[in-house]
């Protein structure tokens, strides 16, 4: 049995986002990714059945219950389809500024549009030319009159064209370096604000991934969330709840991966037997239960954390431990389940050269696991436990 530290009101839920992944979405995969056409049936199925609800407060139209069924509910999905995942997992990554720096009234105007996914949302940060470094940006923004005027582009942006509302970073000072960046929101409809284009790509094809440019972009000065300058610390902050949302993804691909593989060892004979009793191949599936099982391990010790109030340098250190961990499990697991397929997993007539594919991106996106392992070395340096070795000699 998998772990599940989750109470019975929980796992109902967590049955009914499995029951939907199963008898909904993932007949739909195959074709979301051929067609690299934006699911809009997906959303609807989570608006029908509150799924959106899951990343927001009672106060504000959600559930109310929680970071640790929250990711439960992305890897359910992403077990079948990542596309669909990512949507959830977008919804909280896109909404989390508003959560975490908005004031009442910014909550009271947008969360409840975002809680029931009549509106959906996205992240700008990352420009052409700053991806990891992101205090490098470019875009800037003018305070006029009672306005704020935006002018840049902002690239590799997840939900760019079909999100109502994104959460936006630009250097209001551009000589502070750090805090000179200020964070806004900016509606879809703000004159001056565009989706240039949208990428094609290697997976996750149904999700759109865009470019943003704003030319002259006025948006209404109370669009600014918390003070001038407190942009790039709401961005860390926002990143450091919403990796593992990627790591439940690439959890769920993996996962999927494994549980694929396995049923096709069983019936797969070669040598007068299953595969799967062949040790080489035993061994390969026995490796990548227990990898999924590790990671999840890590991303449910995340959810619990945040659910009982854990802030601050600790949650920055989980977090990239937990984004580090089940990408990297996604993108071996993906690789050893087509290897067990042998021809059948490279072909399109099977699912696991599309979760290979899927698996590849959650390595790079909302910060390249080389990022990750930074964070966890900067974090492990301020750390002191010499003492624990006094007295070793
Ligand atoms: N929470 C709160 N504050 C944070 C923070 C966090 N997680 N991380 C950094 N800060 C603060 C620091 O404390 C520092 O504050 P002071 O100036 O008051 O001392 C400030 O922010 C600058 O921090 P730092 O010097 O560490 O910033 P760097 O420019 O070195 O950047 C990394 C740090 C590399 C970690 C950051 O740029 C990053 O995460 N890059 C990846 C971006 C990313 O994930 N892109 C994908 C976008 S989503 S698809």
């Amino acid at each position: 049995m998998p772990y599940d530290p989750l109470t019975d009101e929980q796992r109902e839920i967590r049955d009914l986002v499995r029951q939907l992944a199963r008898e909904r979405i993932a007949p739909r995969a195959a074709e979301i990714d051929e067609t690299h056409e934006f699911p809009w049936d997906v959303v609807e199925l989570f608006r029908d059945h509150e799924l959106f609800g899951l990343y927001f407060e009672e106060e504000f139209g959600g559930t109310g219950t929680g970071a640790l069924l929250s990711l439960v509910a992305i890897e359910e999905v992403s077990k079948v389809c990542a596309t669909s995942g990512l949507i959830l997992a977008v919804q909280e990554l896109g909404s989390l500024g508003v959560k975490l720096a908005g004031s009442q009234e910014q909550k009271e105007r947008y969360l409840p549009r975002l809680a029931s996914g009549e509106w959906l949302c996205a992240y700008a940060l990352t420009e052409s030319g700053s991806g990891s470094d992101s205090a490098a940006m470019r875009s800037t923004a003018r305070r006029d009159g009672d306005t704020y005027v935006l002018n840049g582009s902002k690239r590799f942006i997840t939900n760019a064209g079909v999100a109502q509302l994104y959460t936006v970073f630009a250097k209001t000072d551009s000589d502070a370096g750090h805090a000179g960046i200020s964070a806004f929101v900016v509606e879809a409809d703000a004159p001056g604000f565009e989706v240039a284009r949208v990428e094609p790509k290697m997976g996750i094809k149904g999700s759109t991934t865009g470019e943003l440019v704003f030319e002259e972009c006025r948006v209404p000065a109370e669009n600014l969330l918390a003070e001038e300058g407190e942009g790039f610390k709401i961005a860390m902050q926002i990143l450091d709840r919403s990796r593992p949302g990627v790591a439940a993804q690439g959890l769920g691909i993996a996962q999927g991966a494994t549980d694929y593989a396995l049923e096709y060892a069983k019936t797969r004979e070669t040598m007068g037997k299953p595969i799967a009793q062949h040790q080489l191949v035993a061994a390969m599936l026995a490796d990548m239960e227990t990898k999924c099982e590790a990671a999840r391990g890590l991303l449910y010790k995340f959810g619990q954390a945040v659910d009982e109030g854990v802030d601050g340098l600790e949650l920055t250190k989980l977090s990239a431990m937990t984004k580090l961990y089940c990408t990297d499990v996604a993108m071996e697991v993906t690789t050893d389940a087509v290897q067990v397929l042998g021809g059948y997993g490279y072909i399109q007539e099977y699912p696991l050269e599309r979760m290979m594919r899927d698996a590849k991106i959650t390595q790079i996106y909302e910060g390249t696991n080389q990022i990750q392992r930074l964070v966890i070395a900067r974090e492990m340096l301020k750390e002191q436990r010499a003492f624990l070795l006094a007295g070793v000699s």
